[in-house]
């Protein structure tokens, strides 16, 4: 390069610059970190050869999940575009040579509460200059590789990938160790593209557990090798999971820092279980709740959640609990006299199944969640290693965490991504510890969760149905309470830029504000 032409690049730079001075104005992270700081008015550029060091790691990578972590990493920032770029004349003073990730926990084990904490740091000078981002966990580090890359900027004067406002010193740790989405593959079969495609979204707005809602009354579509007539409930044969692609999908999800909760759902929205298995259904006009009187039952859900145990390796299991209707019990004639014998009304048979099911599930080592009616009916009753997941209206969440069980929060009026009435101003507006101001009870609400359930969506419409709306709900569980906007207006502007992002890496996320653009001031 000509010294001419890079003079003439320096020129270009100091407009851009100034362009930038008005158009990069606000900090376009999202979720906001715990703490941000910046230069003003240098920029790096990212070098075409930019590499991944390792150096001080106790973490040796040996699965490849930062190699890979790295390499999406430059897909995303799309550093294969910048083709024209010959640096070779340049100050190697304004390239950004690459990034020093140090991880100092050496095992990959993802779990629940892990340490997701990272400091990323960009300095404004050396020789060469590299970026630096330090994490307890492999999994915080993910997270620090999600903020560097909102850092970058495709400048498409000098067709460079640029970091402006150098130095930047990021410090940053989620508020709720749970941060969750649901997918529902039962009302409609999401083929595992799609499900693949909702984790890598999920990771670029750092929630962190996949809850699956796998079946439900309307189809069965996992294969459960111990019961292997369950996928007989599948819609069809081309509409179901291997047991193979539920592990698939969990060391896709774990690969980015996500957990997966399975979730079966019972005594209610089981009915799709009796189309193998038919004697789980109390009778032909009495198809659910599952047959509380039959052992086969109890048997059939230690089958399953064995199988699951070899594959879903999260903490909890989801026994859901939820709308569950006995009337049909008694009206059956062997369910009534089981029902005498034991001395039970239709309500304490569904405290019996549930408080059963918990043992199975903790016999297999899982701790459980379960839908709050299980709360709300027989609260002290349940297993204290019960978390109980919020839906309904009632602000249950304060009454589980005063009697000293967690609680997960997913409201329907406000977290539901189904509603499609909601807002995503709604969703930013929804605090998960309104109404508990104790420091012991606080910390039992363990974080919240979006809800995508399948009835009215499928593959064709989940992205734009989730998303930005959820992004929403990601920040209020992540980023400290006291620095999230009080007023969602002054987010939007920000919201819009990681919604434009989502679009560039190919989610369709919907618009987030009304016709033409959004004003600078929001
Ligand atoms: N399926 C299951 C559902 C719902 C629930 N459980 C649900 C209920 C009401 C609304 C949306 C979803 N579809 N298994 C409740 C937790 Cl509005």
């Amino acid at each position: 390069m000509g010294k001419k032409v890079f003079v003439f690049l320096v020129l270009v730079s100091i407009l851009v610059l100034a362009i930038d001075a008005v158009s990069v104005d606000r900090l376009n992270i999202w979720p906001m970190p715990m703490s941000v700081s910046h230069g003003e008015h240098r920029s790096l550029y990212v070098s075409k050869d930019f590499e991944l060091k390792t150096e001080g790691s106790k973490y040796n990578d040996a699965s490849g999940i930062l190699k890979d972590g790295f390499s999406r990493l430059l897909d995303v920032i799309q550093v294969a575009h910048v083709i024209d770029a010959n640096f070779s004349g340049i100050d190697t003073s304004v390239l950004l040579q690459g990034l020093h990730v140090v991880v100092l926990t050496a095992d990959d084990e993802l779990q629940y509460g892990i340490d997701e904490s990272y400091k990323l740091s960009v300095p404004d000078s050396g020789k060469p200059v590299y970026a630096h981002l330090e994490a307890q966990t492999i999994y915080g580090a993910l997270h620090g590789l999600q903020t560097f890359s909102q850092l970058c900027h495709f400048n498409f004067t000098l067709e460079v990938i640029q970091v402006p406002r150098v130095p930047w010193t990021v410090i940053d740790k989620p508020r709720f160790s749970y941060r969750g989405l649901l997918i529902d593959t039962s009302r409609h079969y999401l083929p595992l593209p799609v499900i693949k495609k909702v984790i890598d979204s999920m990771a670029y707005s750092k929630l962190n557990v996949l809850h699956w809602h796998i079946v439900d009354t309307q189809s069965f579509p996992l294969e459960i090798p111990s019961y292997p007539k369950l996928w007989d409930g599948a819609y069809s044969i081309s509409e179901r999971y291997t047991f193979a692609d539920a592990a698939e999908i969990v060391s896709y999800a774990q690969r980015r820092g996500i957990n997966v909760l399975a979730e079966i759902d019972v005594p209610g929205h089981a009915l799709s279980w009796g189309i193998g298995y038919p004697s789980l259904w109390p009778s032909k006009n009495c198809q659910q709740p599952l047959d509380v009187s039959n052992e086969f039952t109890f048997k059939v859900i230690g089958g399953i959640l064995s199988d699951f145990s070899k594959v879903f390796k999260f903490r909890f299991v989801h026994l859901g609990g939820d709308e569950v209707d006995t009337s049909c019990w008694i009206l059956t004639p062997h369910v009534r006299k089981w029902l005498t014998k034991h001395s039970m009304n239709e309500s304490q048979a569904y405290q019996y199944f549930v408080l059963r099911a918990q043992t199975i599930a903790l016999s297999h080592g899982y701790e459980i969640i379960n839908w709050e009616e299980t709360f709300n009916n027989f609260g002290n009753k349940l297993s204290r290693k019960t978390v109980v997941h919020n839906w309904l209206g009632g602000g249950v969440a304060q009454k589980v965490v005063a009697s000293g069980l967690r609680c997960i929060v997913s409201n329907q009026d406000k977290w539901y991504l189904d509603h499609l009435d909601v807002t995503w101003q709604q969703f930013y507006m929804n605090e998960p510890l309104t109404n508990i101001t104790n420091p012991k009870q606080q910390e039992l609400v363990i974080g919240g969760e979006v809800c995508m359930w399948g009835e009215h969506i499928d593959g064709s419409d989940i992205e734009q149905t989730i998303w930005p709306r959820a992004a929403a709900a990601a920040e209020r569980l992540w980023t400290p309470y006291d620095k999230l906007a009080k007023d969602p207006r002054k987010v939007t502007g920000r919201l819009a830029h990681f919604r434009c992002l989502l679009n560039q890496r190919g989610v369709a996320a919907a618009p987030v504000a009304g016709p033409g653009r959004v004003a600078p001031e929001e």
